[in-house]
């Protein structure tokens, strides 16, 4: 069962959909459901999507779905270095700042930081951004997770971490720059739920970068290879915190580019997590 957030020419405005087949949409907000984020509250929720799912409910086939981000108020943090990968790319980045990277990684206290707000995540389909001051860009596929206002795991989702390595690699004390910007978070298209993390850590992840419709880079990494569980994950996320909407935790990267390569305008990034389903997104300078 997936849920996402859509519009379409019909309905302007967004709607929250539940897909039993990747082919057809059933529009819940017809069957009056007013938020995604309500619905996630749900204390059955599985049980509350079969009932919805069994009502008369509009149908709308994906095609004709324009993707809008899964989140509405809720905040995206991040967890980084919990691949081996991550690691050892930040190091080679940075001599400066080798040794954080180093250290976190094995640290019982893992990196996380602020991303975005829930409402300003880009949708599969809509531009992601690279600074117009950066020089070297490169997406970052992640699993997310997506929790209620109870710290609860109720789904997983797609993410993209989009990172600008020249200004990171610079200072670490850049991060925020390095990682928050207009529309450098992308997430989408679905929410999956009723899968739980021994199912997930079954998941590959892939990601494609396409430039002028070729394949410029391509890699796989699987989603057991993080290092940390999710339970570790999301309960240093919820240490003295408070999310009345719920949260989204990126998960950190385990595939990075080359050094050599950077993202262009017009590139497309591709993201796809098995079990979940494909984050497109074309590049733009922001
Ligand atoms: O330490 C910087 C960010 C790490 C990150 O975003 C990742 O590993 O995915
Ligand atoms: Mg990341």
């Amino acid at each position: 069962m997936k849920l996402c957030r859509f519009h379409s020419a019909a309905h302007p405005f967004p709607r929250i959909g539940l897909t039993l087949d990747d082919v057809t949409l059933l529009d819940l907000s017809g069957a009056g459901v007013g938020s995604l984020t309500e619905l996630l509250e749900s204390p059955d929720l599985v049980g509350t999507l079969k009932r919805l799912a069994s009502g008369p409910v509009r149908r709308v086939p994906v095609g004709e779905a324009c993707f809008v981000a899964p989140t509405e108020q809720q905040e995206v943090w991040a967890a980084g270095v919990t691949y081996l990968r991550s690691k050892a790319a930040r190091m080679e980045e940075s001599e400066f700042s080798a040794s954080a990277y180093d250290r976190v990684y094995d640290a019982a206290r893992p990196e996380i930081f602020f991303k975005s707000l829930g409402q300003k995540a880009v949708g599969s389909g809509g531009p992601v951004g690279i600074r117009s001051d950066a020089r070297w860009n490169v997406p970052e596929p992640e699993l997310a997770l997506v929790f209620n206002s109870r710290a609860e795991l109720v789904g997983f989702t797609v993410g993209n971490d989009m990172s600008s390595r020249d200004i990171e690699g610079e200072n670490l004390l850049y991060l925020p720059q390095a990682k928050t910007y207009r529309a450098s978070c992308a997430l989408g298209p679905y929410i999956r739920v009723a899968a739980d993390e021994t199912e997930a850590r079954t998941w590959g992840i892939r990601l494609e970068i396409l430039r002028g419709g070729a394949e410029v880079f391509s890699g796989t990494t699987s989603v057991s290879n993080i290092k940390r569980s999710f339970g570790e994950l999301g309960g240093w996320l919820h240490r003295s915190q408070e999310f009345r909407q719920g949260v989204v935790l990126l998960t950190g990267t385990g595939i990075v580019p080359p050094n050599e390569f950077t993202l262009a305008a017009g590139d497309v990034v591709r993201i796809t997590i098995d079990g979940i389903g494909t984050l497109e997104n074309p590049v733009a300078v922001v």
